[in-house]
């Protein structure tokens, strides 16, 4: 499969200042030899040795000479390229016919149209990225703030596959001794200390741990989180949707009822990337397009990684709310009392407070921009447990990594209680190998083809 020489338009699709057609594989050079005319000033480009260079010339249909347009064309040769192999990208004007007419000549001449992320996957299977950083290749480009940005460029650099590289080579050398001591139990070669082995595998177990302890976090650093503002109508919903995002995005009159569809936007709060849902105001409906808005709503709490229920200080609780409290009980939220430029809401506060235990609640006007900056360091709060800012100099952010580091510590665990209770070393030998097996996962030295398909399907074609 890797024989073959895969072509995409590396670019998105539309109007720009360049349009870039990427090919690499075997043929590459050939199939761009038989398109592009080199406007000759100096070193031909497919000399030998001459590579990491751009040249000048046009793209020309073969059979009939006409000029498609005239590129810039970037050589990188085998090894030294993204994929490892011999590479060629044509830098068209960034227009929607240029780039796929140049796509199309080089289709014609051999190539074939590349699967979604098959570069990477080239890259990763001739070993110019590990696996975290094929993954974390994807991380950078889907990046919404500059938190999960730098995550992601520390995932690409190769941090997180460093150290767990380096976890592995210390169980792979643990597991070598065993299987000496397996091998010639007599001749005593390696000293196999029971108690050295418990201790190293203590302290590669601690080091799994820190890693799980901060996968809950990196997840949402990457993949942000989902909040809905739900509440009766009229309260200020999508005015608070509207100044979180500085912008007019949803209409607000002071019609109760305004709101009928899901709104749902992008907003950055503290770094974390969010969601942010705005609903129906909760209330019995008065006509079809109200009841279908509330039963949306109703699925979208559901979904949600945290409420921020709304009330309003001058209503308050004219209504039962038992029923919406009943709605968002098993979720974190936070409770909101608007409109205290109208009526200071102290009372209804303390009112909510005997009714509710865990939630905080907070006041804030929407409209003299009251209460903002506290409620957005209370949503951090909230889903980091308390840690607002990135710390930890290395995160764990992709669930896949997360779920092989558990079943690795699960490994490691069996292990160390294996050599509590004496069990034969072929059995201890098993364990440890498991967990090594768990830990390769991760960077790609243990994978299945499978694992692998899946990774690069959630890519774009031409990366
Ligand atoms: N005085 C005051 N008025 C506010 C505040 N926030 C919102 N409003 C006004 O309250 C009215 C309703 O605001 P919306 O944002 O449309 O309320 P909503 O909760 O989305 O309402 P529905 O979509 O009908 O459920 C509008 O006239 C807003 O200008 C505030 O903090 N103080
Ligand atoms: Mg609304």
């Amino acid at each position: 499969m890797l024989t073959d020489t895969i072509a995409a338009i590396a670019t998105p699709i539309g109007e720009g200042g360049i349009g870039i057609v990427r090919v690499s594989g075997q043929e590459a050079f050939k199939i761009a030899s038989r398109v592009f005319k080199q406007v000759k000033k100096g070193i031909s480009w497919c000399k030998e040795n001459e590579s990491h260079k751009l040249y000048y010339g046009y793209i020309v249909e073969p059979e009939t000479g006409i000029v498609i347009d005239q590129v810039l064309l970037g050589v990188m040769r085998s090894p030294h390229s993204y994929t490892g192999e011999d590479v060629v990208e044509f830098n068209c004007h960034g227009g929607v016919l240029p780039v796929k007419k140049t796509l199309e000549l080089v289709l014609i001449q051999g190539a074939r149209l590349a699967e979604p992320g098959e570069f990477t996957k080239r890259a990763f299977l001739n070993g110019r990225l590990d696996l975290t950083q094929a993954e974390a290749v994807l991380d950078v480009i889907r990046a919404k703030t500059e938190e999960s940005l730098k995550l992601a460029a520390s995932h690409l650099k190769g941090e997180l596959a460093r150290t767990i590289n380096q976890l592995m080579d210390r169980l792979l050398g643990l597991l070598a001794l065993i299987e000496v001591n397996i091998d010639f139990p007599e001749e005593n070669l390696a000293n196999f200390s029971p108690a050295e082995a418990i201790e190293l595998i203590q302290e590669i177990l601690a080091k799994v741990n820190d890693l799980i302890a901060t996968a809950d976090h990196g997840k949402i650093y990457r993949e942000g989180m989902r909040i809905v503002i739900v509440g009766c109508p009229n309260v200020g919903k999508s005015s608070l949707l509207n100044v979180l995002l500085q912008e007019k995005r949803a209409i607000v009159t002071d019609l109760p009822g305004t709101t009928r569809d899901i709104i749902e936007e992008s907003v950055n709060i503290n770094g974390i990337p969010v969601r942010l849902v705005d609903t129906a105001g909760l209330r019995a409906p008065e006509n079809i397009v109200e009841e279908e808005g509330i039963a949306r709503t109703h699925a979208l709490i559901q979904q949600a990684d945290l409420i921020l229920f709304m009330l309003a200080s001058d209503t308050g609780l004219e209504v039962d709310l038992q029923e919406i409290f009943d709605l968002v009980k098993d979720k974190k939220g936070i409770i909101l009392v608007n409109k205290i430029d109208l009526v200071p809401g102290d009372f209804l506060v303390s009112r909510l407070k005997e009714k509710i235990k865990d939630t905080p609640i907070m006041k804030l006007s929407v409209k003299n921009k009251i209460g903002l900056r506290e409620l957005k360091d209370k949503i951090t709060e909230i889903v980091l447990n308390g840690q607002v800012k990135m710390t930890v100099p290395l995160w764990v952010s992709n669930v896949r990594h997360k779920i092989a580091l558990i079943r690795a510590r699960q490994s490691l665990e069996d292990s160390l209680t294996g050599l509590e209770n004496n069990v034969p070393e072929d059995l201890l030998a098993i364990d440890l190998k498991n967990a090594w097996e768990a830990l390769g996962e991760i960077t790609g030295t243990a994978v299945s083809e499978d694992i692998i398909n899946r990774i690069f399907a959630d890519f774009c074609v031409g990366k």
